[in-house]
């Protein structure tokens, strides 16, 4: 089975649009590939962090994705922290990554700007300790969204870097980038994508939002200048709503079309947060049981954790091997 290797910060709550193009997407292909998916708290403290707080989201996260269908029995889900290799791993990748490479990467810029107090060692090093996650499990694809793409391919660069310079010991990933269909908008401006750090409450909708929120939030949302509910480009805010509909409700554009034909904007609105409110509500419920059971769930963090470490430390042995580190 090829091997699939994904993260996620536990740096926010997540919106709609993580679940339709990435956590929707996870939990697809656990069925179809060898999956890892890890919580990057070792790349969430690059920007400061309430300790309680990291800890708290962490647990929370885990329980969501289980929540939306990610079978810890099939595949590993744990807590990158946990499993000690990813470090080791990145401390050897940072002898091959050329500073000036690093400090191109468009986040590190964007990051800096954006956090311009705490320019830190780790927010540099950060891709590099994504290659060492990708790398260490061997992985043939990972999904990312089009904003990872290259740090994808910087752990590409490094992989191949290291084949060469070591003998062959990494397999090169390929990035599985989230197609354009499912980019989920901003519901106060549609040309933006939602976003969990959005500083317009409303621009996004949470997972973790009750069905009042939900429903006010899309009562609010942004529309266009006439009153057809057709998806165009001239159309951007309709088309988004119709869009999350599509997403939620498991339909085609053109079937959503024909049925919203002739409503008006205010029972449109309505129907789509509904839709949203109703595929959300035994998410949110099954996440609160699983909190409510924190032995079982550290149960699952752990099973994946202990996965992990053993895919990782066979990689992580060669590795050692190969640089010449003394193994006794
Ligand atoms: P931040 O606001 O912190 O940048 P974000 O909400 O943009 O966060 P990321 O953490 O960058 O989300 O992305 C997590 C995953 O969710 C990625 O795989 C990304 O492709 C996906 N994703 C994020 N926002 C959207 C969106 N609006 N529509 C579809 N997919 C999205
Ligand atoms: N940087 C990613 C999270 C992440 C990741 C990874 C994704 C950390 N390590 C390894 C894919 C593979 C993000 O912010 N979305």
């Amino acid at each position: 089975m090829k091997i699939m290797y994904s993260a996620v910060q536990p740096s926010g709550e997540l919106t709609i649009g993580n679940y339709i193009g990435a956590v929707r997407n996870w939990v697809r292909l656990q069925n179809e590939y060898d999956c890892y998916y890890a919580i990057a708290d070792m790349h969430a403290i690059t920007v400061r962090q309430d300790p309680a707080e990291l800890r708290r989201r962490t647990l929370e996260l885990a329980a969501l994705y289980i929540a939306c269908g990610l079978d810890p029995a099939k595949c590993a889900l744990y807590v990158q922290s946990n499993v000690s290799a990813h470090a080791e791993l990145c401390w050897v990748l940072n002898t091959l990554t050329y500073v000036g490479e690093a400090s191109r990467m468009t986040q590190f810029k964007d990051k800096s700007q954006k956090h311009a107090d705490n320019i830190n060692m780790g927010l540099m090093d950060y891709p590099v300790l994504m290659a060492a996650d990708i790398l260490l499990y061997q992985a043939d694809f990972v999904p990312v969204g089009a904003d990872q793409k290259q740090h994808v391919e910087l752990a590409r660069d490094l992989a191949e870097r290291f084949n060469g310079r070591y003998g062959e010991t990494f397999r090169v990933p390929e990035p599985l980038i989230v197609k354009g269909e499912a980019r989920i908008c901003s519901l106060q401006d549609p040309s933006k994508k939602m976003s969990k750090s959005d500083e317009n409450p409303n621009a996004s909708v949470y997972l973790s939002d009750d069905r009042d929120t939900i429903l006010r939030k899309f009562k609010r949302a942004v529309t266009d200048s006439d009153d057809r509910i057709v998806a165009a480009e001239d159309k951007p805010g309709i088309t988004n709503l119709l869009n999350i509909y599509c997403a939620f409700k498991g339909c085609t554009m053109s079937e959503a079309e024909a049925y919203f034909a002739g409503m008006g904007y205010g029972e449109f609105k309505l129907a789509v947060g509904e839709t949203v409110a109703d595929v959300l509500a035994p998410i949110q419920a099954e996440k609160q049981r699983l909190l409510s059971e924190k032995d079982v769930l550290a149960g699952y963090l752990l099973a994946g954790a202990e996965r992990a470490f053993k895919a990782s430390r066979k990689t992580l042995s060669k590795v050692y091997r190969k640089v010449g580190f003394y193994r006794g």
